[in-house]
């Protein structure tokens, strides 16, 4: 390991955090060191996480949440489907181009058979809703996608089906059915409350009590019986023989419940069925990315013992809502708390899925819409910088923003191809009306000062630096400025983010040449500005 002294001047207080609480500290110059070269300056350090062992590929990808339904029509129904999402490869990853965005994991959102346009309430596991072009539209995109390199997982939706599912109606029909256990049955009404807090989760069909922790509509299955184990894991087997690299796991705290309360969500009976469905997939390549939409106390013990026990995934819920509300309100030591907390708490080996924002949740570019643009220039390179794997919400690249209204619809409308009435998305009538023409890809495509040009400029960035994908990181900084150090054996990056509306003073320590943007800044770090470095040879 080479070490290397680095001298970064902060002429402000420095605020540091530590995994109990806010640490306050005065200082002037801060000292950062290479890992292993401690000295007392290296208090002002809030935390330190070593270099990611034995990576798995997923470490080193980037991802790109789809909701096929509204990425791009190709015949003119208004729906978005997967021949639609075919004709758009060469954006998301083009061998070939130049131009392309340069993502190399998809995710995409249910695309099983369902009554509802989100398809979280599935009706048929095993085949591919007709309306997104049915199982054959399917093998065609995955087979292109491969040959370009693109990996793909899928939603998979474990906790529950749809109530118009023939397991569901089967089992609903009387005590006697033979999948009457394949679902949760009471006698009587019980009384459950929402673990987030409210809301029945018991209700009546043929004189009996089902359990549905989301809605009616979405009866849970019963994971105490092995049929319904031994289903969905040949469920998930026959997918991946289909050629999908893994899976998201859909509400996977809760797929096991126990009792009211907190009896319906991480019980130890959860974490089993899970060890066990990673066991049966014997897939060890496979991603499987959690929704533990939870602390990151709460998720650490879905990793289980190693990246082949439990989840090697999951989503870090709280560094998205640190990111955001950290930009929001100019407070570093929010993203500082949540990352050192989680670099603290979850296993080295263990993948972070990083995200700005999902599709349950508002445009990064609305939830910071009365910022200046450069708020979402710098959400990017914040994106890009976290240790852990990027995911981008499809949109987010070129500034998409919500739709009106608070319906989860407005989250998810149509992507924004060109600035024409259907925005390029279709040629029909739409199944839900864009946002707006304004932003969109071709506007953004050719145009260097763009944000679609930023997100594939610190893609490019990440791809040719393995301190970004796997480095070892060190927290530092104020109130306002973010610094991240990032080393492995074969180079050192140092990262600095100004989360305020002010301009900071900052010099480049001696040595490091700018990655990203191609000036260093001189004395001064301009509002919502942000510097990736690199330690020069
Ligand atoms: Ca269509
Ligand atoms: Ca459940």
């Amino acid at each position: 390991m080479k070490q290397r002294r680095i001298l970064l001047r902060l002429p402000v207080a420095l605020f540091l955090c530590s995994c109990t609480g806010l640490v306050h500290t005065q200082a002037t110059t801060t000292d950062i060191h290479a890992p292993g070269d401690a000295t007392p300056e290296a208090s002002a350090l809030a935390c330190e996480a070593p270099q990611v062992p034995s990576p798995a590929w997923y470490h080193h990808a980037v991802g790109y949440e789809i909701f096929v339904r509204s990425f791009s029509d190709s015949d003119g129904d208004g729906i978005g489907d997967l021949d639609g999402l075919l004709s758009r490869l060469d954006y998301l990853n083009d061998p070939t181009g130049d131009k392309d965005l340069g993502v190399d994991l998809l995710w995409l959102m249910p695309i099983a058979e369902s009554p509802s346009y989100h398809g979280y309430d599935v009706t048929d596991y095993r085949h591919v809703r007709k309306e997104y072009g049915g199982d054959q539209a399917f093998d065609r995109f995955i087979s292109e996608a491969h040959k370009r390199g693109i990996r793909v997982v899928i939603d998979l939706v474990l906790n529950h089906s749809s109530s118009a599912h023939p397991y569901f109606q089967e089992s609903a029909s009387g005590p006697d059915s033979p999948r009457r256990d394949w679902y949760v049955w009471s006698p009587v009404k019980l009384d459950w409350q929402r673990p987030w807090g409210g809301g029945q989760t018991w209700y009546q069909k043929n004189g009996a009590w089902y359990y549905a922790l989301f809605s009616k509509d979405m009866p849970d299955l019963n994971w105490k019986t092995p049929a319904v184990f031994n289903e969905m894991t040949d469920v998930a087997k026959a997918w991946l023989g289909r050629g999908v690299d893994g899976f998201r796991l859909d509400a996977v705290r809760y797929l096991v419940e126990e009792g009211p309360g907190a009896g319906q969500a991480d019980t130890n009976k959860n974490h089993e069925v899970l060890r066990a469905f990673r066991a049966a997939l014997n897939a060890t390549d496979a991603l499987l990315v959690g929704e533990v939409w939870a602390s990151a106390q709460v998720g650490a013990p879905y990793f289980g013992s190693s990246l082949s026990d439990e989840l090697p995934m999951l989503f870090d819920f709280d560094l998205a809502d640190a990111l955001v509300q950290g930009i929001r309100s100019a407070r570093a030591g929010l993203v500082r708390e949540a990352l050192c907390n989680r670099l603290s708490l979850w296993p080295a080996w263990g993948a972070a899925g990083v995200f700005l924002t999902n599709h349950d949740m508002v445009r990064v570019a609305t939830a910071l819409g009365d910022l200046p643009p450069e708020a979402l220039r710098l959400a990017a390179a914040l994106l890009f910088g976290m240790p852990g794997t990027p995911w981008i919400y499809y949109g987010e690249e070129i500034g998409m923003k919500n739709g009106p209204g608070d319906d989860d619809r407005a989250k998810r409308l149509p992507m924004q191809w060109d600035s024409g009435p259907l925005v390029g998305f279709t040629t029909g009538k739409p199944w839900a009306n864009p946002a707006s023409m304004d932003p969109n890809v071709a506007a953004q495509l050719d145009d260097p000062g763009s944000l679609l040009a930023l997100y594939r400029s610190l893609i490019q960035v990440r791809r040719s630096h393995e301190a970004l994908r796997i480095g070892s990181t060190r927290v530092l900084g104020d109130e306002s400025l973010l610094v991240l150090e990032r080393v492995t054996p074969k180079e050192t990056m140092l990262l600095v983010f100004n989360l305020s509306g002010e301009a900071r003073g900052f010099e480049p320590p001696q040595g490091f040449v700018p990655v990203i943007p191609a000036q260093a800044p001189s004395g001064t770090i301009e509002p919502f500005g942000f510097c990736y470095l690199v330690a020069s040879q």
